[in-house]
């Protein structure tokens, strides 16, 4: 029995070593819920995976809109309101979800291009450099989520804000 045990020792570190970096971060389940009206905000979801290290999450970008900010809800005295986010942290092996109700994008101007296509492209800045670039499939208003369970009154809560 000496041999086969000696053969796993040796291959632990070996199959480390062939993974060559650690598992890194990533972002999935990306879409958009476009506004029905141009001059209000759309709202963007995703879930961000961390990766063997912990990672904030900076800022989210995109060619195909005039801007994006992260924003938060927050329920106080049975108001819903909603703040922006500066970063957020995304623990590692562990995942962050931006959904309805939640943690959002705000997507102000998307781009006609873009709707007609119905994705639109999202670059992640991570803490530690990375650069996650996300296509998000882009829902029209009455649309149902593709990914996540529509929380019914999110789009409300954007008309309150
Ligand atoms: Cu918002």
């Amino acid at each position: 029995m000496r041999a086969p045990l000696a053969l796993i020792a040796l291959a632990a570190p070996l199959a480390l070593a062939g993974c060559g970096d650690p598992a890194p971060s990533y972002v999935d389940q990306a879409w958009v819920r476009l506004s029905p009206n141009k001059d209000t905000p759309s709202a963007g979801y995703f879930v961000a995976h961390g990766g063997d290290a912990g990672v904030q999450l900076r800022g989210v970008m995109t060619d195909y809109a005039l801007k994006v900010e992260m924003h938060e809800s927050v329920g106080k005295d049975g108001m819903m309101s909603m703040q922006p986010i500066e970063s957020v942290d995304v623990p590692a092996k562990g995942t962050v979800a931006f959904a309805p109700g939640g943690k959002h994008l705000m997507i102000w101007g998307v781009n006609d291009t873009a709707i007609s296509r119905g994705k639109m492209q999202l670059t992640f800045l991570m803490s530690n450099g990375d650069r996650l670039l996300v296509d998000a499939v882009i829902r029209k208003p009455d649309g149902s989520a593709p990914t996540a369970p529509a929380a019914g009154n999110a789009t409300e809560e954007h008309k309150a804000h």
